[in-house]
C-alpha cells in the first residue's frame, strides 16, 4: 500500500570503530522507532530511524556504501532515467545509493527533494542536505567517529570535540554543528578532515522573459511541484486565503481533489472570510480553527523546540503554524503550505521600487540558511509531514531568477504568480494583497503585548523577543526540557528581570 508519509522523517546515525552505544535521542518529531546496526569497512553503522511504518525503504546498503535517508525526492522519474536499464530501486534510499555508486557525492547535485541523508562509504562519511536545507541535519565528530541527527537536541548528550570549520556551530552545544543548506559534508574517518561541497546556490542573475512566457513557466513549475508532493490520500492545505496558499490549494485540488483545507485564527484576529472565498470556489472540505491567543503564546516553547531556531521573527511566523499543527485531528497527514513564496517573489516588500525588491530578495536568499523555517519537525511534533511547493528546487530557481519587473508589475505585488493563477481562483483572491501569517493571526502584536505588559519599554520589545527565544532555546534544546514543562510567562519574566538588572549585554 502506498504511504502518505515518507519512509523516514528523521534519524540519528553513528559511525564508529568500537561499535559502542549511541544515545537514545529525544526527538521532538513523533514516529515509530527502529534501531539497526551493521558492520561495514571496519566500522559500525548504527542507525535509529524515526519512521512511519516502512523503515526498510529509508536505508539501503551496497558493497560500496550504505545510505540513511529521511524525507523524500520529487524528481524520481528523471533520476531513474540515469540508471542502467533494468535497475529498479525500491525507494528513495536505494535510488540515492544507486546514484552514489555512479556519481559519488556529486549525486546530491542531481536531487530535487526535501531530505537529509548520510552515506557511509569506505573510510568516510558523507552528510547531505537538500538544496535549501529544508530538513535540518546536525553532526558532532571525533577522530574515527561521527554522529549525525536531524534534530540538534538528539546530539546534546554526546557532543564530541573535532573542529568542523565547514559547518555551523550551534548555540551552547559546543561540538554540535549544522550541515549548511545545499551542501554535502565529507568527513574522512581516519584523519577527521571535513570538506564542504556546495550542491546548490540561489541564482544571482535575472532572466529577461516575455510576460506570457514567465506566466506560463511559473504555472507549469508550480503545478508540477504540487503534483509531485501529493500522496495517495487527500492532502491538507494550510490556507490563509492569500494568493500563495490559495494557488497551492487550487493546483492540488485540480490534481487530486477534493482536498482538505484548514485556516487558523485567534480571538484577536483571523482571515476566515478571505479563506472561505477560496474554499467555496474550490469546494474543499474546510475547517476553521480558533486558537485563543493565550493558548497560542503557550506554544512558543514548542515552536522553538521544533524549529531549533534562534530568530525571533521566524519564530513569530512559525508559532501560529505550530499551534495549528498541534491541534490537527488524527495522525500522519500530508500537509502542503504556501510558505516561502514571499521570499523569491519579494512579497513582503510592498513598495514600488524594483531595486529594493531585488535587494531584499538577495538578502533573504543569502540569510535563510540555519533559520529552519521549512523544518518538517514543525508538523512532525503532531505526527504530520509538511512540504512547501514554492521552495521546490525548480520553482525556486525560476522565481528567484525572474527579473524584478515580473514580480512587481501594474502596481501589484507577486504579479507573475497572480497572473499565472487567474483561471483557477476567484478574482478577489487573485487581486488581494495579503497580510503575513504573523499579522493575520495577531501573533506579532500579542507577543509584543505580552512583553510590554511585563514592563518592557516599546523600543526594547524586539530585543526582548530575541532574548525570550534564546532563553527558550536554552531550555528546550540545550537543556533538553520538554516544552510542556516550560512556560512562556516564566521565560518572559526571566528576560524582564535580566533587562532590568542590565545583566544582559546587548548583542
Ligand atoms: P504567509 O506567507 O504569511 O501567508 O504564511 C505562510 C504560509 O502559512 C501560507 O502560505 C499558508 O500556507 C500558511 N498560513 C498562513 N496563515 C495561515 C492561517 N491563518 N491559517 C492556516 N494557514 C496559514
Ligand atoms: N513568510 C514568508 C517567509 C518569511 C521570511 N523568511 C525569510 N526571510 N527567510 C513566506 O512565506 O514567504 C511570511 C510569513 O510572509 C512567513
Ligand atoms: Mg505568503
Amino acid at each position: 500500500m502506498a504511504r502518505t508519509l515518507p519512509s523516514a522523517t528523521g534519524f540519528l546515525a553513528a559511525v564508529q570503530q568500537d561499535g559502542g552505544q549511541v544515545p537514545q535521542p529525544a526527538f521532538a518529531s513523533l514516529g515509530s522507532r527502529t534501531e539497526e546496526r551493521e558492520e561495514r569497512h571496519g566500522h559500525t553503522l548504527h542507525t535509529r530511524l524515526l519512521h512511519a511504518g516502512a523503515p526498510e525503504a529509508a536505508r539501503a546498503c551496497g558493497p560500496g556504501a550504505a545510505v540513511v535517508f529521511a524525507g523524500e525526492l520529487y524528481n524520481q522519474a528523471e533520476l531513474r532515467s540515469l540508471l542502467p536499464r533494468g535497475t529498479d530501486p525500491a525507494g528513495d534510499a536505494q535510488l540515492v545509493l544507486a546514484l552514489f555508486d555512479t556519481y559519488d557525492l556529486h549525486a546530491f547535485r542531481l536531487l530535487n527533494g526535501r531530505f537529509a541523508a548520510l552515506v557511509h562509504g569506505e573510510g568516510r562519511i558523507v552528510l547531505a542536505t537538500d538544496h535549501v536545507g529544508s530538513v535540518p541535519l546536525y553532526l558532532t565528530a571525533a577522530l574515527g567517529r561521527v554522529l549525525a541527527a536531524t534534530e540538534a537536541k538528539a546530539l546534546r548528550t554526546a557532543p564530541m570535540g573535532l573542529p568542523l570549520p565547514a559547518a555551523r556551530p550551534i548555540r551552547r552545544l559546543p561540538g554540535v554543528h549544522q550541515v549548511p543548506a545545499g551542501t554535502v559534508l565529507e568527513v574522512v574517518l581516519g584523519t577527521g578532515t571535513c570538506t564542504a561541497h556546495r550542491t546548490w546556490a540561489p541564482p544571482h542573475s535575472r532572466r529577461i522573459t516575455a510576460e506570457d512566457e514567465a506566466v506560463a513557466a511559473v504555472r507549469r513549475a508550480l503545478e508540477h511541484a504540487v503534483r509531485v508532493r501529493l500522496g495517495p490520500e487527500a492532502p491538507l492545505v494550510v490556507l490563509s486565503g492569500g494568493i500563495d496558499s490559495a494557488s497551492v490549494a487550487a493546483l492540488a485540488d485540480r490534481a487530486a481533489g477534493p482536498i482538505d483545507t484548514i485556516s487558523m485564527g485567534t480571538d484577536d484576529a483571523d482571515e476566515f472570510s478571505q479563506a472561505r472565498i477560496v474554499t467555496e470556489h474550490l469546494g474543499t472540505t474546510h475547517r476553521e480553527l480558533i486558537i485563543p491567543t493565550a493558548d497560542l503564546l503557550r506554544r512558543l516553547p514548542h515552536t522553538v523546540w521544533a524549529a531549533e531556531s534562534l530568530d525571533p521573527d521566524i519564530i513569530e511566523y512559525l508559532l501560529p503554524l505550530t499551534a495549528l499543527y498541534l491541534r490537527l485531528d488524527g495522525t500522519g497527514r500530508r500537509i502542503l503550505t504556501g510558505y516561502g513564496a514571499d521570499i523569491p517573489l519579494g512579497g513582503m516588500h510592498r513598495e514600488d521600487r524594483l531595486p529594493a525588491l531585488d535587494t531584499a530578495l538577495a538578502h533573504d536568499m543569502e540569510t535563510f540558511d540555519g533559520l529552519n523555517e521549512m523544518s518538517p519537525v514543525l508538523s512532525g511534533i503532531g505526527g504530520h509531514w509538511s512540504t512547501h511547493p514554492y521552495w521546490d528546487r525548480d520553482v525556486l530557481d525560476l522565481l528567484v531568477s525572474l527579473e524584478a519587473g515580473m514580480k512587481h508589475r501594474y502596481g501589484q505585488d507577486k504579479w507573475v504568480l497572480r497572473a499565472a493563477m487567474g483561471d483557477v481562483l476567484p478574482q478577489e483572491t487573485v487581486l488581494r494583497p495579503k497580510l503575513g501569517v504573523h499579522e493575520g493571526s495577531g501573533t506579532t502584536s500579542s507577543f509584543s503585548r505580552l512583553l510590554t505588559d511585563a514592563g518592557v519599554p516599546d523600543g526594547r520589545v524586539h530585543h526582548a523577543k530575541r532574548l525570550v527565544v534564546q532563553e527558550l532555546f536554552d531550555q528546550v534544546v540545550v537543556a533538553g526540557r520538554h516544552p510542556d514543562e516550560v512556560a512562556t510567562d516564566d521565560a518572559v519574566q526571566l528576560v524582564v528581570d535580566r533587562l532590568e538588572r542590565h545583566a544582559q549585554p546587548i548583542p
